[in-house]
């Protein structure tokens, strides 16, 4: 596709995307398939000139927060599904509490509160109001939640106290790998949980994993799949093994996948929020995923804090490198730094 290309070529090319132009599905095979490191650079370079266009350099940070790592559910992809017997936790009120003074004091522009979805608040929603109004209280910035599914009555309580963001990834668009991945889940509960939140004046994210679909075409089918809840943020992740999981054996190549597929979400929805998640390489593989035309840094902890990620790639490192000061030293090697609040606040309709 962008084989013969010189860079004036790929600039019309991003300017026609930016214009509106819209990739086919033979186009997005195209670039799945392409295993040239020069035609998949290119691909790299388009991506980076359309998020340019819509972002300059800067970049949005969030810090999160996993305030629960029980869970009912048994994903076959997650650590922390039901059936693995692992060490857990869950915070209290006054813990949040003491997390929102140091997050206070960093240059993050959201906090997000992530939870396994655990009986404990399922089954009594407001004190997940709770901890939500804590966050709005002592913090002050917008609030991603990433609950599970929850009902509608519970997301709209957590929007009165303080919740902008919803996070709910699909993970597949592809039926018969959604089954295998989110065991008896829903597919469409989570639709019309994201739905729902849109219409009550949520910002909402969607995602999809790679390195565990059968086949190109099965990709294909979750890159269009996205735009179901016409969503604010949509992520990549690579499938990481998780020790105790009936994936904990599969093989999996690397992050080109991902690399690829966050460019191509960048050509499909060119002024939407797409992060580089630390949760996976961590700073280094941060830059790579920038430079595929990522724009938000996600799985910011602060440096002596317990908390965990969710994929972890840093479970066994004796430091971890995931502090905002890190990341903000890093982006300023790349020539890019942090937008201001006020330019994150507009995004989000505030
Ligand atoms: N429990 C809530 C849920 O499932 O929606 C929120 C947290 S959940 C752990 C967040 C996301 O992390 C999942 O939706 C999945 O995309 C990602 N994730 C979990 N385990 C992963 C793994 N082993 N490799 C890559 N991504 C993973
Ligand atoms: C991340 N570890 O951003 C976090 C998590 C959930 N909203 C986010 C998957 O990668
Ligand atoms: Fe639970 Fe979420 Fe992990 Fe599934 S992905 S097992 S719902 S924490």
């Amino acid at each position: 596709m962008f084989n013969n290309m010189d860079n004036e070529d790929l600039d019309n090319y991003a300017e026609q995307i930016i214009d509106g132009s819209e990739l086919s599905d033979d186009d997005i095979r195209r670039l799945l398939e392409t295993q040239s490191p020069d035609e998949i650079e290119k691909l790299h370079y388009v991506a980076r000139r359309i998020r340019d266009h819509f972002f300059g350099n800067k970049v949005f940070m969030y810090s999160f927060v996993y305030f629960s790592t029980y869970c009912k559910n048994k994903c076959t992809f997650c650590y922390y599904r039901n059936a693995n017997e692992i060490d857990r936790y869950r915070l209290s009120v006054e813990d949040i509490r003491k997390i929102c003074q140091v997050i206070k004091t960093e240059d993050v522009h959201m906090v997000d509160l992530t939870m396994g979805e655990d009986p404990y608040f399922h089954n009594k929603p407001e004190r997940l109001a709770e901890f939500v109004r804590t966050v709005r209280e002592e913090v002050g910035k917008p609030i991603m939640i990433s609950p599970g599914v929850v009902d509608n009555d519970t997301l709209e309580m957590l929007r009165d106290n303080g919740a902008n963001f919803l996070a709910l990834y699909q993970e597949t668009y592809d039926m018969e790998l959604y089954k295998q991945l989110r065991v008896e889940q829903s597919f469409e509960g989570r639709i019309n949980s994201r739905n729902h939140a849109k219409r009550i004046g949520y910002c909402v994210e969607d995602g999809i994993l790679t390195e565990v679909e059968p086949d190109i075409e099965s990709t294909i089918i979750s890159l269009r799949g996205l735009a179901t809840s016409n969503p604010d943020m949509v992520r990549v992740m690579t499938f990481l093994p998780q020790q105790g999981t009936p994936l904990e054996g599969k093989e999996i190549r690397d992050s080109s996948s991902e690399l690829k597929i966050i460019s191509i979400l960048r050509l499909l929805y060119p002024d939407k929020l797409i992060p580089a998640s630390l949760d996976l390489e961590g700073i280094d593989g941060m830059v790579h995923r920038l430079n595929a035309g990522a724009n938000v840094v996600t799985s910011i902890i602060s440096s002596n804090s317990s908390l965990e990620g969710v994929v972890n790639y840093d479970r066994e490192h004796a430091e971890r490198d995931r502090d905002v000061k890190s990341v903000i030293a890093r982006l300023k090697t790349m020539g890019m730094e942090p937008a201001e609040q006020s330019e994150f606040e507009k995004l989000l309709g505030r």
